[in-house]
């Protein structure tokens, strides 16, 4: 092992690479987790992100660099939003995002925690950025009015969003018949499926998505589920026929080259006994994403 890790941060960098004022990235752990359905353990997964993450190498063979250290990532305190109530809770998040005057050439990184924390950061982004569109990676279209008692629940996530920007779903396969319906009837849902995204051998998607975003403000959102259980299988609602890791990257680096993406987050990784290939692979996956956006804004 080499010397310069620190466990605590992102990639173990070093001060001089993790400077809060310098730095372009920051990475905001929020370990959220009040209204999982299936198999619990969300609020593990910034913990379990960070951790791989020291392992992770910071040389980035497809950029053929060691990016972080060029553009810097800096860890902020962990977040831990008031438990008083699941819409309390995402609207302290919203709050705290807002109180961290983020400026234009910086890139906010959520770590989840659950699914529901997404709305209340693109509740704050959407005062700030104009146009916003959200890209969504997933299992779950996430659009139901309300799931267990609750109008936040992470089964609620985008339709809680969806007033403060429209969002363009993949990986879709999961479902119920009232967000068929739902989604069906909205002029802010576009969804591609995991069963359409693998009949497309020539990934027209892809041009899809590029008219869908071009040159806009971005939010992307990757629930680990997204991909498929043999790339992530430590996830509270692992389904078969996800999304597999190259497709996935390429789909990242082509919202990254196409719109500006101004804050990303990955959620709902359930660390669980012997799931180090999860967590690796989820840490892996947001560097890889922190590089492409920061390739994209000339800082790598
Ligand atoms: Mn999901």
């Amino acid at each position: 092992m080499t010397d310069y890790r620190n466990p605590e941060r992102f990639l173990g960098l070093d001060d001089e690479s993790s400077t809060r004022e310098t730095s372009a990235a920051w990475v905001l752990p929020i370990p959220f987790e009040m209204t999982t359905s299936y198999t619990g353990g969300t609020r593990l997964g910034p913990t379990a992100i960070i951790d791989a993450s020291n392992q992770v190498e910071l040389y980035d063979a497809e950029l053929e660099c060691e990016a972080a250290p060029a553009y810097g990532v800096h860890t902020l305190p962990v977040l831990h939003p008031t438990l008083a109530s699941a819409e309390a809770a995402i609207q302290s998040i919203t709050d705290a995002v807002s109180e961290l005057h983020l400026t234009d050439d910086r890139l906010l990184v959520t770590l989840g925690g659950e699914h529901s924390i997404t709305p209340g950061v693109v509740r704050a982004l959407a005062a700030q950025y104009s146009g916003l569109v959200v890209v969504q990676i997933d299992a779950h279209s996430d659009l139901r009015e309300e799931y267990d008692g609750t109008a936040w629940s992470h089964a609620c996530a985008a339709r809680r969003w969806l007033p403060y920007a429209p969002v363009i779903q993949f990986g879709i396969r999961s479902t119920c018949a009232e967000e068929v319906e739902f989604a069906r009837q909205s002029d802010r849902v576009t969804i591609f499926s995991a069963v359409e995204m693998y009949r497309d051998k020539e990934r027209t998607y892809l041009d899809a998505l590029r008219k869908a975003i071009g040159e806009r403000n971005v939010y992307l959102t990757i629930d680990v589920d997204g991909l498929d259980p043999s790339v992530i299988a430590a996830t509270g609602t692992p389904e078969p026929g996800g999304i597999g890791w190259y497709d996935c990257l390429d789909l990242i680096r082509t919202v990254a080259e196409n719109s500006r993406v101004v804050a990303f987050d990955c959620v709902e990784l359930a660390p669980t006994m012997g799931g180090q290939a999860s967590n690796f692979a989820a840490a892996k996956l947001v560097y890889k994403t922190l590089n492409y956006v920061m390739r994209a804004r000339g800082k790598v």
